[in-house]
Order: C-alpha cells, then sequence, then structure tokens
C-alpha cells in the first residue's frame, strides 16, 4: 500500500470473462494504495489470467465455479480480505480514480456506496436508449416497492465494508447480483449513498448482457425480494445523494 489516504484496507473485486485486451487500460486506474485487488476469471479462453498476472504482482486471481457476473462477484467478496470492498468491471467502463469518492462516502459514515449514472456529475459514454428507459423503469418499480431513492439501479460500481456482506447474503449467479445488493441492502437498513460515475465505453471485445434476458431477471429478482423473510422489517435509511 502507497501513501494510503484511509487507515483501513480496500479490496477491488474485478468479474472478467475475456477481457485481456481491456485489462491494461483498467488496471492502470487503479490508485497505488489499493491494498488488494482479486480478479475473478469466468474461465475466459483469451489470456486474461495472465495479462492480469503480469500487470499486476501479488494479484489474486479466484476462478469462479458457476457461471455468471453475479456468482463471479459473490466468489470474490467471499476471497476479499480488506475492511472495505469495492467492484469494478474489466472492460473498461468504470474508470479506478473514482474509487476515492467511493471510499471516501464509506469512511464519512455509508455502509454502501452505490454507484450512479445519473446523479448530478454522473453521466453515461456506454447507455444505449433502450438500455437507459429499461433501467430507469426498474429503478422507479424498485423505488415504489421498496421505498428507496435509487436513481440508478443496475450499475456495477459500488463499494460496501465488508462487515456487511452477510447481511447481503449473495445467492444469484447472473446480471441480476447489483440488483440483488441494492434491495438487501435496503431491506437491512444499511446506509445507503450514492456516488456520482461517469461511465465509459466498453473498450475491447463484446458485451455479454442481453437487454430482455438480464432485464427479466432482475424484474423478477425485485419482485421475489418482496415476499423474502428477512430478519427485520423493511426500514430504509437514504441518505441524499451527494452532489
Ligand atoms: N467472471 C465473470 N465475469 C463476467 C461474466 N459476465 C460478465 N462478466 C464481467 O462483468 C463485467 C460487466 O460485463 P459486461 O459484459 O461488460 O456487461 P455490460 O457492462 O452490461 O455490457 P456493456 O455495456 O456492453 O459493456 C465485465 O468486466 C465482464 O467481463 C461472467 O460470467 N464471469
Ligand atoms: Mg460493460
Amino acid at each position: 500500500m502507497t501513501d494510503a489516504p484511509f487507515p483501513v484496507s480496500v479490496s477491488v473485486v474485478v468479474p472478467a470473462l475475456n477481457e485481456a485486451a481491456n485489462l491494461p487500460h483498467v488496471f492502470a486506474t487503479l490508485p497505488a494504495w489499493i491494498d488488494e485487488v482479486i480478479l475473478v476469471d469466468g474461465n475466459s479462453v483469451d489470456d486474461t489470467v495472465a495479462v492480469a498476472g503480469a500487470l499486476r504482482p501479488g494479484l489474486r486471481v479466484v476462478t469462479q465455479t458457476r457461471r455468471g457476473k453475479g456468482n463471479a462477484l459473490t466468489e470474490g467478496f467471499a476471497a476479499a480480505t480488506g475492511d472495505i470492498i469495492v467492484m469494478i468491471d474489466a472492460d473498461g467502463s468504470t474508470d479506478g480514480r473514482e474509487i476515492i469518492a467511493f471510499v471516501t462516502a464509506l469512511i464519512e459514515g455509508a455502509d454502501f456506496a452505490k454507484g450512479s449514472r445519473y446523479a448530478p456529475g454522473g453521466g453515461s459514454d456506454d447507455l444505449s436508449p433502450i438500455r437507459s428507459l429499461g433501467n430507469k423503469a426498474l429503478t422507479l418499480v424498485t423505488n415504489r416497492l421498496y421505498g428507496t431513492r435509487y436513481t440508478d439501479l443496475c450499475y456495477g460500481y459500488n463499494a460496501f465494508w465488508a462487515r456487511h456482506l452477510d447481511a447481503m447474503a449473495l445467492d444469484c449467479d447472473g446480471f441480476e447480483i447489483e440488483t440483488l445488493m441494492n434491495v438487501r441492502a435496503a431491506q437491512a437498513g444499511l446506509v445507503i449513498r450514492e456516488v456520482p460515475s461517469h461511465e465509459r465505453s466498453r473498450i475491447h471485445g463484446a458485451s455479454n448482457l442481453h437487454a430482455v434476458r438480464d432485464g427479466l431477471r432482475v424484474l423478477r429478482t425485485i419482485l421475489r425480494e418482496r415476499t423474502r423473510r428477512t430478519d427485520r422489517p423493511v426500514a430504509v435509511l437514504q441518505e441524499p445523494a451527494t452532489a
């Protein structure tokens, strides 16, 4: 760790499926003070693991046991040793230089720092109109059902204190993972703060997400979680989004 700005340890979990061409860009944005980087490989058929290892001595590689981004993140989170866990993508969409804003939100009192492309200061070069519309509709349904004030439901840039992993009890395999985290964080009464984030376009390669198939998985998750038994009543203590 170099010139750590905070007296806590920070792990970054990076799910990667055939992202060898993008990893040099992604890792170049990671601050020097990050304690641990965990690459969760989805049995890539390109040089993802070799490239990542060469770029970052000390990198930890987890090979996921099932398929899907949700499974990858769940297994990466379980392996992380930091006080704080940050999740970013491996395709160049999420900028590691924003990690400081997420960690600052947690240090200032949030339990869960949730990236938002729609919060003031955020944005996206990557969201197609159809995906943006779908995301807005799913965000609206979630806010209605859970009393949250989220502005961006399906976004893969988030950070949280590792001690809250048990409260989220993550148990899904696919792209609905971010939704599950957002809903369960709210159900657990975690203090959630949105962090403005600018999403860039994937640099190389093809998306693994299918808007209709994965949108339906997200919707099913939102509806199903309403009836899931929780230890405590749904009580959302959400701080206002930061500017
Ligand atoms: N380990 C692992 N990583 C995955 C899997 N599916 C997606 N990912 C990674 O999760 C991140 C997000 O996936 P993307 O395919 O970029 O999905 P997306 O961001 O919605 O799609 P684009 O906007 O087109 O980039 C990337 O880093 C992927 O490599 C998987 O099954 N296993
Ligand atoms: Mg992407």
